[in-house]
């Protein structure tokens, strides 16, 4: 078994349009636990850090200035293979290329305004984590799970 947690966050354009409460429910109704859940702003430096390892991409200005111009919603998400089944569910970095039914695929059409935000790595998963939920996350008991797991 692969019990994971992954750093899932719906960005200022998924707010703004109305579309947080979309995307928790594909987690949730897949059969992921929420363990961490709350709205922050971020300020450009958190946005910089978030995304430091393309700070040397011609775009990195424009992706810092958008990540930071509303609030977000930061997920963690805990589950079997959660982290690589997440970027699944996100769909494909662009959104031509995400198949209907992911959530870019379904929701979004242009890459600079891809509205979700999944770790690709168990390595990035714990990093953005710690950066993202420093007072941690909650460690409860789903009930249903002898349903989801066998
Ligand atoms: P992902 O968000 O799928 O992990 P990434 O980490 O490579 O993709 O890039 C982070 C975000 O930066 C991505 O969601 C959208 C933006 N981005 C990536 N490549 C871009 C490009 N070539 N032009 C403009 N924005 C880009
Ligand atoms: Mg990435």
């Amino acid at each position: 078994t692969n019990q994971e947690r992954t750093f899932i966050a719906c960005k200022p354009d998924a707010v703004q349009r109305g579309l947080v409460g979309a995307i928790i429910a594909r987690f949730e109704t897949r059969g992921y636990k929420l363990v961490g859940l709350k709205m922050v702003w971020p300020t450009k430096e958190m946005a910089e850090t978030h995304y430091k390892d393309l700070s040397k991409k011609p775009f990195f200005p424009g992706l810092v200035e958008f990540f930071s111009s509303g609030p977000i919603v930061c997920m963690c998400w805990e589950g079997l293979d959660v982290i690589r089944q997440g970027r699944q569910m996100l769909g494909e970095t662009q959104p031509l290329a995400s198949k209907p039914g992911s959530i870019r695929g379904d929701y979004s059409i242009d890459l600079g305004r891809n509205i979700c935000h999944g770790s690709d790595s168990p390595e990035g998963a714990e990093h953005e984590l710690k950066m993202w939920f420093p007072e941690g996350v909650n460690d409860w008991a789903k009930t249903i799970d002898a349903w989801v797991y066998e």
